[in-house]
């Protein structure tokens, strides 16, 4: 018999066990347009299945595109910057061109200098040794940007097979879906969630009679917030909106939590802004950094939620970085917020452990 890939996730259609990627069950099986139980209920439900996959597996699929000849579309996450990179990523390219989206733009502030956002992505993938022919900021959600996009790719790919790759959740699918409703007009072909790990193969979309473009499965990145919170909370913790960004005027010795995955800590400057770009769900508190701990051991699911959260982790399981602000700069959470922070201000973060903090000149003033 001849194998059939779910259309939503890749996964080669199986109607043996139920939990292995693929299932469906028999008699859906001879159906036109088969998807998978996961993907219908991911689909119909927003409901995430459990099922047994190795995410290393997905980095041995991208090594294998080091062979063959393409286009690279490579999507950056504009709210989780960091995150966004792969790990070994120019070797999987090889000598293959590379246009770098930035995508989720929606997520920002409407006010937000794009140029200066193409900029400071331009400086991150330099920094990482990664050189894209162009580098443009898109939302595929909204359908911003897609035409410029189009114009790239039918520019850079010489009538190559194109593969968009990223970490997962930066949108990958959501924006070969986009491609496909306009050139086809059928919507949210291929499954899309907030949940980590969705598409599990390679799908590929026919673009003109000899090239198709290549969706693939995201590289599951351990440093974000979304790997440390149960499923159901996902939704709040990851903004799906535009950001209402927050300011607090703190003095030294003040503490801000960021709900109960994240606190910073102002411990040495002059009285000074701090502007939170979060998801709107999360709570922002101010406290005394004397008072802190006792604050959080008493509300972490009271006052500091949601989140729910098992068990009171910036206490049990954490870690910290300290930071001394010397320009006007953006600390990153990964996942899960940025903070900009103004210069001659020493902070402290807290978040779980494994989750990253990174600093960057801000994206939000300043000359390109
Ligand atoms: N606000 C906003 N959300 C987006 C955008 N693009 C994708 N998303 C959301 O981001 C989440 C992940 O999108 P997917 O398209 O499934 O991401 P992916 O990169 O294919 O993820 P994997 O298959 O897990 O690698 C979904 O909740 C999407 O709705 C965008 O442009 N703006
Ligand atoms: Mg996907």
């Amino acid at each position: 018999m001849t194998e059939v890939k779910c259309i939503g996730c890749g996964a080669v259609l199986q109607s043996e066990d139920k939990d292995k990627r693929g299932y469906i069950p028999a008699s859906g099986l001879n159906r036109e347009d088969a998807i998978c139980r996961r993907c219908y209920r991911l689909k119909h439900y927003n409901e995430i299945m459990d099922i047994d996959v190795d995410s290393g597996e997905f980095l041995t699929m991208l090594n294998s595109l080091y062979e063959t000849d393409g286009l690279i579309i490579k999507v950056i996450d504009a709210f989780d910057f960091n995150a966004s990179l792969i790990p070994s990523f120019n070797r999987i390219v090889g000598d293959k061109k590379v246009i770098a989206v930035i995508n989720k733009i929606d997520l920002l502030p409407k006010s937000t200098n794009t140029a200066r956002l193409i900029h400071r992505a331009k400086h991150m993938l330099k920094e990482n040794g990664i050189t894209a022919v162009d580098t443009i900021a898109i939302s595929a959600l909204k359908n911003e940007g897609l035409d410029r996009l189009i114009s790239l790719m039918q520019k850079h790919s010489k009538k190559q097979d194109v593969y968009v790759v990223g970490t997962t959740n930066v949108g990958k699918s959501t924006l070969i879906n986009q491609l496909i409703k306009m050139t086809s007009g059928e919507s949210n072909v291929i499954t899309t969630s907030r949940f980590p790990g969705t598409t599990l193969d390679l799908i590929d979309i026919p673009m003109d009679d000899d090239t198709f473009i290549y969706d693939t499965p995201g590289i599951v990145v351990s440093s974000q917030m979304a790997h440390y919170v149960n499923a159901d909370e996902l939704k709040n913790i990851t903004p799906s909106k535009e950001i209402k960004p927050m300011t607090f005027q703190l003095q030294d010795g003040q503490t801000l939590f960021l709900s109960n995955l994240a606190r910073i800590d102002f411990v040495k400057g002059e009285k000074s802004s701090f502007t939170v770009y979060s998801s709107n769900q999360l709570t922002i508190h101010r406290t005394k950094l004397s008072n802190a701990d006792e604050f959080y051991a008493k509300h972490y699911n009271g006052l500091l939620a949601p989140p729910e959260i098992d068990e009171p982790i910036l206490v049990n399981d954490n870690k910290t970085f300290s930071f001394k602000v010397t320009e006007d700069s953006d600390i990153e959470i990964s996942g899960y917020a940025f903070i900009n922070v103004q210069t001659g201000t020493e902070v402290v973060v807290h978040v779980p452990k494994g989750v990253e903090v990174n600093i960057r000149p801000t994206i939000f003033k300043g000359g390109i």
